[in-house]
């Protein structure tokens, strides 16, 4: 790889390797990855899958592309050789910006599990120029900036292939621009993204203000773009449309072009549709196979058994329901379609629960999906049976064989072998390297437990991870973590049923205890990253406060040296990439059965971090492989919180006037010191939201949580027995890998 990397350097930029830049650098490695890739092997098979998904959080790719192909270690040395480091080249790569949160980065480690087992499967989404947008924070508040993050030099590769979309008064051409997806030691797919041709960057003004209604420049500008109001709901429906018109034409395109019979399309296709943002995909499929002089009732037969529909959450305000009168805006053509299918329903089953557009006129996109799909699932076993037993509970009772539950997983690739170097070399001495392939081998770790230099050795490791994730922060955001405290770590999206609001509580409570003399013996971190949606108001008031406890703490000299929080900018792929190795305990704190899954939990796990958590989502497995003595468990059950909503019989206000503990942490919110730092209006808004509606039942659990962190916090003093505790989340987190669960999606629902 020498040799042809000195060759591109020459060609684009003439220059040698010692010579040149890191940019330099990094743009010949993309060139020398891409050359590799399409010499390489492609996946192929008799059915093929399209994951179709609003989102894509890739993260940079180029090394996972190196590892995949089995360069890494060359292409270090090489570099090496010639003084320049590949770490530093990394940082030149932009991260793309296609995904949002763990829905997001989970069709991403999925598009790499596919890959890696050999099989035929690509992504299909949208190319959104800005992506979610930039976090920046000003006064303790959130501000949203644009994230351009396309250059001219990419990933991208421009496909040429161009469809026509039509919408009610005027069309659109796409572009399709694909992306190489690697496999570890394996054959590629591509990732597909759709583009307009008429989209412009330039309309984009201050912060993410732009015109909603100029569907040509702006559809594929932003991910999510605020639907607070009804040009956003419409935009937001032109972007579905957008890209389920464009995959089902690519699909049918794919199929032609390989001479196969549409007539039995679902032979070699399978439509993987990512919760509900794809579901239009149902009718737009059933109106080109018309077109194609496909008899009606034979589309919908194919139609439905090639899609497959994934559901990633309960909360309503997840699952989408358009108006029929907005689809009629948009695409009138799928109207008449979707009206069909509901009328099928409605004439078989009378439960209103069921049916598809609901007397409001509205289209229960889920549903469609559960009707004219074959298959359902949940994304861990808790939320699986919440699915089938509250939630989705008429459909169950329908079709109890199309329920299935994929319990997800995370790519190894990226959230060891390329996140931690470090803890991958001392796995590979300690067990040698089969894991690599095979997630279940971590489980040989066992046999050393009770091996001293082992658990010193992994304190060291997880040691270096901390002080590199101190330097990091320092250089990228100017913050200063003490690497001799413990790292206690919340990262996600930002939104109440995540309960970020109780670990500020818990911040609150530790600080007051400092306060009043009672020092910790180890210093504490808690580290917070997370974006809230533009319009969410109270998510963004969380942030507020957890930026006034911030400054708060940082100027009392009486508590700084004991307690720290900081909430880092703008988290993403690359910040997880270096927060999760260094973290001391996972904060998985939803409320129970809110977290349909979780994937974060699987990541610090694997990294060695102990996960302090409700029995929610997959932690309640992650707690089944760990056992008791090695997870922090707290918080009342799923089906005691499901009691709660039935009964609607939690009043927060109850727990802050009758609980004098409780009344403290939340007044502490509206206290004069914070008011001193703070935005009154957005304190007091955020005080009395707790108080009176607390929908997810902060109150609840708080002094539960309390009392379990500090019981964590105090274990942490016994090293070696705290050390017992990681090898053993290590050791158990195989079953967590994406190449198990994609084995299984294969197994159940793709027969690939
Ligand atoms: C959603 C759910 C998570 C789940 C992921 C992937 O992600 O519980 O793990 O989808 O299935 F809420 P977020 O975007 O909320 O993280």
């Amino acid at each position: 790889m020498e040799a042809r990397l000195t060759e591109i350097l020459q060609e684009k930029f003439q220059t040698g390797l010692e010579q040149a830049t890191n940019e330099q650098v990094y743009y010949a490695l993309l060139t020398l990855t891409k050359e590799r890739i399409k010499e390489g092997p492609k996946n192929e098979g008799k059915r093929k899958l399209y994951y179709i998904s609003a989102e894509f959080l890739i993260g940079k790719l180029l090394s996972n592309n190196l590892i995949n192909l089995g360069i890494y270690d060359e292409t270090a040395e090489v570099l090496k050789k010639h003084g320049k480091k590949l770490a530093e080249i990394e940082e030149v790569e932009p991260e793309p910006s296609l995904g949002n949160g763990g829905l997001g980065r989970l069709a991403a480690c999925f598009l790499d599990s596919i890959a890696t087992l050999g099989l035929p499967g690509d992504g299909i989404g949208l190319n959104y120029h800005m992506g979610l947008f930039k976090q920046v924070f000003t006064d303790h508040k959130q501000d949203e900036q644009k994230n351009p993050w396309i250059e001219k030099d990419s990933w991208l590769n421009d496909t040429g292939i161009s469809f026509e979309v039509p919408f009610k008064d005027f069309s659109l051409r796409s572009h399709l621009y694909d992306i190489d997806v690697t496999g570890y030691e394996g054959g590629s797919n591509k990732l597909h993204l759709f583009d307009v041709e008429t989209v412009n960057d330039a309309i984009v003004g201050n912060g993410i203000n732009f015109d909603k209604n100029d569907i040509r420049e702006n559809l594929t500008l932003f991910l999510y773009p605020d639907d607070s109001d009804k040009a956003g709901n419409l935009l937001r429906i032109y972007q579905q449309y957008f890209m389920v018109s464009n995959a089902a034409q690519y699909i049918i395109r794919e199929c032609e072009e390989k001479g196969y019979d549409l007539r039995k399309l679902h032979e070699h296709v399978a439509i993987q549709i990512n919760d509900t943002h794809p579901s239009m995909v149902i009718p737009e499929l059933i109106r080109l196979l018309v077109q194609k002089q496909i008899d009606f009732n034979e589309a919908i037969e194919i139609v439905q058994k090639t899609c497959a529909y994934t559901n990633h959450t309960i909360l309503a305000e997840a699952l989408e329901k358009w108006p029929v009168d907005y689809l009629e805006q948009v695409a009138p053509q799928i109207v008449p379609i979707i009206r069909d299918l509901d009328a099928r329903i409605k004439g078989r089953y009378k439960d209103p629960r069921v049916h598809i557009i609901d007397d409001q006129n509205r289209v229960h996109m889920a549903h469609m999906d559960i009707h004219y799909g074959y298959s359902v699932n949940g994304v861990a076993y808790l939320h699986t049976e919440i699915l089938k037993n509250e939630e989705l509970k008429p459909f169950y009772d329908i079709y109890p064989q199309k329920f299935n539950n994929k319990t997800n997983g995370i790519t190894f690739r990226r959230w060891l072998l390329h996140c931690n170097h470090e803890l991958t070399a001392w796995l590979d001495e300690k067990i040698g390297p089969d894991y690599r392939k095979d997630a279940t081998k971590l489980e040989k770790l066992l046999d050393h437990i009770n091996d001293e230099e082992t658990l010193k050795s992994l304190l060291v490791v997880k040691q270096k991870k901390k002080e590199d994730l101190a330097a990091y922060l320092k250089e990228t955001q100017g913050l200063e973590i003490n690497p001799n405290s413990i790292f206690d770590i919340q990262v996600k999206r930002l939104h109440e049923y995540k309960r970020q609001q109780m670990n500020a509580l818990y911040v609150i409570y530790k600080y007051l205890e400092i306060k009043s003399g009672k020092k910790p013996e180890t210093p504490i971190t808690v580290i917070f990253g997370a974006k809230a949606a533009p319009a969410y108001i109270i998510a963004k008031d969380i942030i507020h406060l957890i930026l006034c406890l911030q400054e708060l703490i940082d100027n009392d000299p009486e508590v700084a040296p004991y307690l720290k929080v900081v909430m880092v900018e703008n988290y993403n792929v690359t910040l997880a990439e270096k927060l999760i190795p260094s973290c001391d305990i996972s904060e998985q704190i939803s409320l129970a059965s809110k977290e349909a899954s979780g994937t974060g939990n699987m990541k610090f796990m694997l990294n060695g971090a102990v996960t302090m958590g409700t029995e929610d989502g997959a932690n309640v497995e992650i707690h089944q492989f760990v056992g008791d003595e090695n997870i922090y468990i707290f918080g009342e059950s799923s089906e005691q919180v499901i009691e709660h909503y039935r009964k609607m019989d939690y009043n927060a206000v109850d727990y802050y006037i009758n609980d004098e503990e409780i009344r403290r942490l939340v007044d502490f919110i509206i206290s004069p010191e914070l008011l001193r730092i703070g935005d009154k209006y957005l304190l007091l808004e955020l005080h009395a939201e707790l108080i009176r509606k607390d929908w997810f039942m902060t109150l609840l659990d708080v002094k539960d949580y309390i009392q379990k962190k500090e019981q964590a916090y105090a274990d942490y003093e016994d090293r070696m027995a705290w050390a017992k505790k990681m090898v053993v989340n290590i050791a158990k987190a195989g079953y967590f890998s994406s190449d198990r669960t994609i084995a299984e999606y294969n197994r159940d629902i793709w027969h690939l």
